[in-house]
Parts: structure tokens; sequence; C-alpha cells
């Protein structure tokens, strides 16, 4: 099983669409498996974005993102951080598919929603810099057992 790092950015947090984010996620069958509203602080916007430091929409990218509070969820399921990504859809949300998060919720390119782990590294980097030890939880689904089909002993 794969966990992703994942942030409702505070617009998506603003326009209350908190829910309606996180919905998909379950509706899915992706299991939440780590929660936090909070405002990130410089600090932790720069250690998260410094592979775009260099990048001319970096400053503007750190004060949206350090603005107002963000919802951050850890997501769990096999190949959850792919299906996290083609969930969320194209980076700009005038060119993001319908059917997506950022294609059926948003029009702009910076105000885009929402953040995903882009591959396993990231993930790991970034679930260790907003979660403490603990604060991800593994905990037993009622449902998992309908989730996927684990007649072959995995889940599949
Ligand atoms: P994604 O979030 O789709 O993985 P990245 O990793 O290319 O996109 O960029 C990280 C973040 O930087 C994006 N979520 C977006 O908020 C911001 N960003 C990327 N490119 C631009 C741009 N050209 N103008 C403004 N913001 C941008």
């Amino acid at each position: 099983m794969e966990t992703s790092l994942i942030i409702l950015k505070p617009d998506a947090v603003q326009r209350s669409l908190m829910g309606r984010i996180l919905s998909r996620f379950e509706d899915k069958g992706l299991q939440i498996v780590g929660a936090k509203l909070m405002q990130i602080s410089q600090e932790l916007a720069a250690t998260h974005y410094k592979d775009h430091a260099s990048k001319p929409f970096y400053a503007g990218l750190v004060r949206f993102m350090t603005s107002a509070p963000v919802l951050v969820l850890a997501v769990r399921g096999n190949g959850a951080i792919a299906i996290c990504r083609s969930m969320m859809g194209a980076t700009f949300g005038s060119k993001a598919a319908a059917g997506t998060i950022r294609g059926d919720y948003g029009v702009s390119n910076s105000f885009n929603l929402i953040h995903g782990s882009d591959g396993p590294e990231a993930a790991a980097r970034e679930l260790g810099l907003f979660f403490r030890p603990g604060e991800v939880l593994d905990y037993p689904r009622a449902v998992e057992t309908w989730v996927y089909d684990h007649s072959a002993g995995t889940p599949e």
C-alpha cells in the first residue's frame, strides 16, 4: 500500500470545498490515514517547495500557501500516489480536464486547490514534513474486503 501526502490549499479551505474534495478520495476507495488543519509556516513552505525556489512563481506560491489554513491529508491505497495525481488533474485549473478536482472546481492557474505527492520518494519526504510520528495511523477498515479483491492473498 502507498500513502500520498495531499494538501487542500488555502483556496479549497476558503471556498468550503474541503468536504467535497475529501469525499472524492473516500468515494474512490482510498483510506484517509492522516488529517490535519494547519497554517503552513514560511519555513515549512520553503522546505516543501525547495525544488521550485528558482522559479518565477516561487514567491507567490509561498505567499499563497502560507496565507490561510490548509487541510493536510495522508491518503492510502494500492497505487495511491498515481491515483491521487490523476484525480487532481493538470496543474492549471484552466487546463485541467473535467472530472478531475482541478478541472471541476477551479479556473485559476496559481490557485489550483490541491497538492499531491508526485512519486514515492516525494511522498515519504512530504509525509515526514507534515506529520509527526504516530499522526499517520494504521487502522483496519470494515469495508476493506469489499474495496479490494483479496482472493489471491493480496489486495487487488
Ligand atoms: P503539481 O502541483 O501539478 O505537481 P508542480 O509540481 O509543477 O505542479 O508545481 C508545484 C506548484 O507550483 C503547483 N501546484 C502550482 O501551485 C505552482 N505552479 C507551478 N507552475 C506554476 C506557474 N507557472 N505559475 C504559478 N504557479 C505555478
